[in-house]
């Protein structure tokens, strides 16, 4: 029998190139939520892809932002730094929609610091894939990154290569964690999470980024011979105002984020749920010490 590999692969990059997309590709779950907003990811996601001979411990993380305004984005780029220093591979991520980032300080700073070999990963092709080939030459000679990807994470395009090219990588090492865990955050933690990427879709401006989802009860029961979770979940948002629109006229607004929320958490947890949402001003929660550390930003 070949011997066993096993190592973090650590995705990073700026915000909206496709980071969660793409760990949701590689392990085959939706493990990170996703939306066409920046700041998506708050956290660092684990997602675990297990097979026999190898066993890949992804890391997603929140896009990096250079002038952080707030307590909550500073803990963000936390999280996205504190991945360097594990890195058996990283990931630089950046996509083809990006002249932006040309001459990008925090990327890299990244390779500089990461003594792991690094791969360049070039997302959304499917838009411009000419842009996608200056930029690997570009890249190529401004960071010498150890490999160069082009590939679509939304259209499973080059993803393949991608992850033989990671398991090649990878020390040989006995597995990190149990063969069959994909993700070392609770349950409760993906619920709020997906509670979240709704508000991303169904909310505009401001609110997406003054909301935060916090698990207040989740109780397992047995219906009908099967399990059915109550969950009571709180919102948190900014102002007085942002609550009225989270709520909508008559409730209408959050009995929708109910029912899609709903939808997706069962599909996640593979029980049937009930969903109670309250919403709670917390007029300067992403700078409150005590609040950032309840809601899981600062230890
Ligand atoms: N056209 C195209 N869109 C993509 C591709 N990959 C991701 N997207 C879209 O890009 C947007 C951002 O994707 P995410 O995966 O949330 O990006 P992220 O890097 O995790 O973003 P943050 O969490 O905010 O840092 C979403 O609307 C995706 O559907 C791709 O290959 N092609
Ligand atoms: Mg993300």
């Amino acid at each position: 029998m070949s011997e066993h590999k096993s190592g973090f692969v650590n995705i990073i990059g700026r915000p909206n190139v496709g980071k969660s997309t793409l760990l949701n590709d590689l392990v085959g779950e939706r493990m990170s939520i996703i939306s066409a907003k920046p700041q998506t990811t708050r956290h660092r996601i684990l997602g675990i892809l297990n097979e026999d001979d190898f066993q890949i411990v992804f890391s997603d993380t929140p896009g990096m932002i250079n002038d952080p305004k707030y307590k909550m984005q500073a803990a963000m780029n936390h999280f996205a730094m504190t991945v360097l220093e594990d890195a058996d591979v990283l990931l630089v991520m950046t996509d083809v929609l990006e002249d932006r980032y040309i001459g990008d300080e925090p990327i890299i700073e990244s390779f500089k610091k990461c003594k792991a070999p690094t791969f360049l990963v070039i997302n959304k092709i499917d838009i411009d894939h000419a842009k996608a080939e200056d930029l690997a030459v570009y890249y190529k000679e401004l960071l010498e990154p150890d490999n160069i990807f082009l590939i679509s994470a939304l259209n499973k395009v080059g993803t393949d290569v991608l992850l033989e090219k990671i398991i090649e990588a990878v020390p040989v090492h006995a597995p990190f964690y149990p063969k069959d865990q994909l993700t070392d955050k609770p349950e409760r933690f993906f619920i709020s999470e997906i509670i979240r990427e709704q508000i991303f879709l169904q909310y505009h401006q401001e609110i997406p980024y003054s909301a935060e989802v916090v698990i207040q009860e989740y109780k397992e029961v047995e219906k009908n011979g099967a399990p059915f979770v109550f969950v009571k979940a709180e919102i948190y948002v900014m102002r007085k105002n942002q609550k009225v629109i989270i709520i909508g006229k008559g409730g209408s607004n959050i009995k929708q984020l109910g029912i899609e929320a709903r939808k997706y958490i069962e599909e996640f947890i593979g029980k049937r749920i009930h969903l109670e949402l309250y919403v709670r001003v917390k007029e300067n929660w992403r700078n409150d010490d005590r609040l950032l550390k309840s809601f899981g930003y600062v230890k």
